[in-house]
């Protein structure tokens, strides 16, 4: 009797633990979304196509799993990007199997047949115990992985140490993809040089908010930054200044191809540009063959004492005083030895050829030389991207134009059916100053704060071009200016993750007010990133859950 009693109660009392135990799990299996999870959840940058919360939580630990399916070349490097990305600040060395197989708290990564996403898009869903990412190619699949990024908290980007945080991500679905093929971003190394690490640290930055293209403007008057191994002044003499008088620099062959792998591992297109037949005072002063005949010369340089000198080292900011010479069959072999080479190392379909401000070269050369060029670019396997001016050349259908200050050249390009990218100066110039008190930048086109630079929209920009021509957009950081990595961040952040969002996301709804909260969010990630980000005073900084909770001092900046 006793006996039995003894059962009863230790029945109970295993069962009502049981219970106890179950009820635990299930909570913790549904655990409801954190408002910081949430935020994150509504904040990504560019906004996707679709963002639907279901409510509850995964949580990512020491044994979340990278499961791939498929053996489609490229998807295993995404998720060992995915588990390099989130090693350092988790302290997690999560286990990667390629069996394909959906367990409990795995992150798969699979491809698939889904018309709608097209070539960059891809679908995420988050439950309490999986995360599955599909895509219809591995770049789809890498934007995922970003997104994902993005949905963990900021400390996620603590590439240094780990840190200290609950890897809670909301559960839900995402379906996304792009509204334009070309979002890039264009840094000129040339006034300034910026050696292989800054241009990496470029990349990942970019990356982020899924830039595609870097357009590097890798020559210009002040210097040259290639290594041209059948010229090889161009670099020693041509690179060894720049703007101010510093000691400038250039990337050997095999920096550049290391540029490219890096950019081709993240998605990213390198587009190199040598700019001609203007802004060439660099290779004029390298080569002296190459500077124009007496008839191109026609003022002697005493008739404008304060001009620059072509063919003689320039370390000042002027534009338009340099040119080559149509006439000079030595003009033709440098830029056929040059786009030959660079063509070689840029597995890029594109080769840029400037063709800006070439205020020194009559138009009938002009037009002649955008002309060869575009032959000479063809005949390298490449296609020809042309600042606007171009457009008074013979383009068509294969040429792209990138419009930067003039709708005439624009519609002029568009007319003759060539293609568009575009990065209008008083709108995407990331060298223009904030505000008449910016410590960086001029101010030629506009003073552009955050909410002008995103409010366009490529579409409207220029009446009478027709959808279909524009490939998309570009944001341009010019290095008159601009000396260090810090000096590139002031002026590109807050900027460029709006140019990336008018790139990627669709523009009905698009909305300033609602942007905005969204931009403040990602500030905390920016600090872990030590991005030194301008403190812009059209954004509610201290919008995030975690400073209005805290209520953290918000007067102190993210100045390094
Ligand atoms: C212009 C010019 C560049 C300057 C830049 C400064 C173009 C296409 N050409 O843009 O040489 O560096 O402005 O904002």
């Amino acid at each position: 009797m006793f006996y039995t009693r003894l059962k009863t109660i230790r029945i109970v009392y295993v069962t009502a633990g049981l219970l106890a135990g179950l009820f635990l799990v299930s909570c913790e299996r549904n655990k409801s979304t954190s408002p910081e999870a949430r935020q994150r959840f509504e904040g990504i940058i560019p906004k996707p196509v679709s963002a639907n919360m279901t409510g509850n939580t995964f949580t990512l630990t020491e044994d979340t799993k990278v499961v791939t399916s498929g053996s489609v070349e490229g998807v295993d490097n995404v998720a060992r990007f995915l588990i390099d990305k989130l090693k350092p600040a988790t302290g997690f060395n999560l286990e990667k199997s390629s069996d394909g197989k959906e367990g409990k708290n795995s992150i798969l990564l699979s491809i698939s047949k889904d018309a709608e996403l097209g070539a960059e898009g891809y679908e995420l869903t988050v439950s309490e115990d999986q995360i599955k990412i599909t895509a219809n190619s591995p770049v789809g699949l890498y934007w995922g992985a970003q997104t994902l990024r993005q949905l963990l908290p900021a400390e996620i980007e603590n590439s240094k140490s780990a840190a200290n945080a609950s890897w809670e991500i909301a559960t839900g679905t995402i379906r996304d993809y792009p509204r334009y093929s070309w979002r890039g971003s264009m840094l000129d190394v040339s006034r300034h040089f910026f050696g292989v690490e800054d241009v990496k640290r470029y990349i990942d930055l970019i990356s982020l908010y899924k830039m595609n293209v870097l357009h590097l403007h890798i020559s210009d008057d002040q210097g040259w930054r290639i290594e041209i191994k059948s010229w090889p002044n161009l670099a020693n003499i041509g690179g060894r200044t720049q703007v101010g008088g510093g000691k400038g620099g250039y990337y050997t062959q095999e920096d550049y191809k290391e540029i490219v792998n890096y950019a081709s591992s993240r998605h990213i297109t390198i587009i190199p540009e040598i700019d001609m037949p203007g802004h060439i005072n660099a290779a004029l002063v390298s080569y002296k063959e190459l500077n124009p005949g007496p008839s191109i010369n026609r003022e002697p340089a005493s008739a404008r004492p304060n001009r620059p000198v072509a063919g003689q080292v320039y370390t000042g900011t002027e534009v338009g005083f340099s040119t080559l010479d149509v006439r000079k069959e030595v003009t033709f072999k440098f830029v056929n030895d040059v786009l030959r080479e660079l063509a070689a190392i840029t597995p890029g379909p594109y080769l840029h050829i400037g063709g800006d401000e070439a205020a020194v070269t009559k138009k009938p050369d002009y037009i002649a030389f955008i002309n060869r060029f575009k032959d000479i670019v063809k005949a390298n396997g490449k296609r020809m991207v042309g600042w606007e001016e171009i457009a008074q050349g013979d383009v068509d259908s294969t040429v792209i134009v990138q419009h930067w200050h003039s709708q005439q050249y624009a519609r002029m390009a568009a007319e003759k059916g060539a293609k568009l990218i575009f990065s209008p100066a008083q709108k995407v110039y990331l060298d223009m100053q904030y505000d008449s008190t910016s410590k960086l930048g001029l101010h030629w086109a506009a003073y552009i704060e955050v909410d002008s630079s995103y409010m366009w929209d490529p579409a409207t920009r220029v009446d009478g071009i027709d959808a279909s021509q524009i490939l998309g957009v570009e944001a341009p950081l010019w290095s008159e200016t601009v000396v260090t990595m810090d000096d590139i961040e002031y002026l590109v952040f807050p900027r460029l993750p709006g140019v990336a969002e008018i790139g990627w996301s669709k523009s009905d709804g698009r909305d300033w007010n609602e942007y905005k909260v969204r931009l403040a969010n990602q500030a905390e990630r920016w600090d872990v990133l030590d991005i030194d980000y301008y403190r812009s005073p059209k954004v509610p900084w201290d919008t995030s859950v975690d400073q209005q909770d805290n209520k953290k001092d918000t007067t102190s900046t993210a100045s390094k």
